[in-house]
């Protein structure tokens, strides 16, 4: 007959299947932080953004509180008539402020917010209904660059993409210029892009917000075995694993990962095979870059942008980059 193995063809792996199978036979093992927002994950990461360590969200709004009429002006560009485009939305709490603004403005704006999680969505899209009754939405679950070129055909208004929250620091620096490169393509010129970046500062500052007092940072990496479980088929027990995370000075780059407190096996049924953990062995989760004004700029124009404005905080602990096409 067949067994359980041969009846799951590796041809029909699954995206994350087989970013798993990848990740964990590899020497020494990671995972993708993409992975992290199930519909969990996405609310655990909602916690992490009100933890006292954790000042990216905090910097955040204080620019947009701030600066709302700065920023509002530097989109608007002459005529206040624009798409807005949130790649990776989240709550949307942070955007709420600059929405609220431009509507106080008279901006005629349409808010796409784009997000994997379909949970997040719904309740974004119930809290700016509720607040913001004459505002068009179009929520979006899925793919950015799918979307992207669906919004493209849909409307010919000038559009501002949003990628806020230092979402970028995930990616290594060739990724970031491909990720930057393919928005790029899908911009008409006179759209723009903004982009929050976390910047270097104190290393203490910037690891405590990955190792957070609470332990929720911990939780919210764990969960990513937990998801494995549920959607794969794995056997992960999360309480054999402890999280640490280091920040690299010379590099500018904060890094998470989940240690082994024991020798063990994990089958994963959806991958058809079993992997071991040697006794503090460490598999890498996450990437937060974090970045000089330098680093900022060679980006920029290494994916054909250039720097349209930035926008700081009091303390200099964050950028919002204003891009535009060059
Ligand atoms: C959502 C990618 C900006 O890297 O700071 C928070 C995710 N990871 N705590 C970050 C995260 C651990 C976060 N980003």
């Amino acid at each position: 007959m067949h067994d359980r193995m041969a009846s799951i063809p590796t041809t029909e792996l699954s995206q994350f299947a087989s970013d798993v199978l990848t990740g964990l036979s590899a020497k020494p093992k990671y995972l993708s932080s993409k992975y992290f927002y199930d519909d969990e994950g996405s609310r655990l990461f909602q916690e992490i953004m009100k933890l006292p360590e954790y000042y990216l969200t905090g910097c955040e709004m204080e620019i947009f509180t701030s600066q709302a009429s700065d920023i509002h002006d530097a989109l608007a560009n002459g005529d206040g008539r624009f798409d807005l485009i949130e790649l990776g939305a989240g709550d949307g709490t942070k955007t709420a402020v600059l929405i609220d603004h431009f509507l106080a403005r008279k901006a005629d704006i349409t808010y796409s917010p784009i997000d994997i999680s379909q949970e997040a969505l719904d309740a974004l899209t119930a809290t700016f209904t509720a607040r913001f009754p004459d505002l068009r939405m179009d929520a979006r679950q899925g793919d950015y660059f799918k979307i992207l070129r669906s919004l493209r055909e849909m409307s010919s208004r000038r559009k501002v993409l949003l990628f806020l929250g230092s979402n970028i620091g995930n990616f290594d620096r060739e990724q970031a210029v491909s990720f930057f490169r393919s928005l790029r393509e899908a911009m008409s010129n006179d759209d723009l892009l903004l982009i929050g970046f976390d910047l270097q500062k104190d290393p203490h500052v910037i690891a405590a917000a990955y190792d957070d007092g609470e332990g929720v940072t911990a939780k919210f990496n764990l969960n990513l075995l937990t998801r494995i479980n549920r959607e794969l088929g794995g056997d992960f027990d999360a309480d054999k694993f402890l999280h640490y995370a280091n920040y690299r000075p010379n590099e500018g780059s904060a890094r998470s990962f989940l240690i082994s407190r024991e020798d063990q096996a994990v089958t994963i049924d959806a991958v058809g095979k079993s992997f071991d953990f040697k006794q503090w062995e460490p598999v890498f989760m996450e990437i937060s870059q974090k970045y000089s004004m330098e680093m900022i700029g060679s980006l920029a124009r290494d994916s054909g942008f250039e720097i349209k404005q930035n926008f700081f905080d009091s303390r200099k602990y964050y950028c919002d980059s204003l891009w535009r096409v060059a």
